[in-house]
């Protein structure tokens, strides 16, 4: 356990009781489980920042009945062969399409092609998100 850091955070009681509910809520073993999960969620997007490789997903829910969208999409993806790893289609109901594209490169092109995806018209919701390796 050498490589083991405590230290010790001042909170206010408020935030203290709310982090306290949040952590039990969704199951971490302990306080310190649910920080560094945190900790590591804030490296994620400081990796952004510099521009790094990180994988994500790109999430949409789209209505294949608008003119042009099922184009459109794979046009778009077309032009984004280096940062598309695989994709799946899921037909939800008579009217609506999800797709999940999964995606690796510099967060800035990925950013860039989620961001051309969610606001295509039809694109009834759309999420791109950001996951790497953290320590
Ligand atoms: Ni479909």
């Amino acid at each position: 356990m050498a490589n083991i850091v405590r230290f010790a955070v001042s909170l206010d009681r408020k935030l203290f009781n709310r982090f306290e509910e949040y952590w039990k809520a969704r199951g971490y073993i302990s306080r310190s489980e649910a920080i560094r999960d945190l900790i590591r969620d804030a490296l994620v997007e400081d990796i952004q920042e510099k521009n790094k490789v990180v994988f994500g997903t790109i999430t949409l829910i789209y209505d294949h009945h608008e003119k042009g969208i099922g184009e459109n999409l794979t046009d778009i993806q077309h032009k984004y062969l280096h940062v598309i790893i695989s994709s799946m289609h899921v037909h939800v109901d008579a009217h609506h399409c999800l797709e999940v594209i999964a995606v690796k490169g510099k967060y800035n092109e990925i950013k860039e092609l989620a961001d051309k995806l969610i606001t295509l018209k039809g694109v009834k919701h759309g999420k791109l998100v950001i996951t790497a390796i953290t320590p």
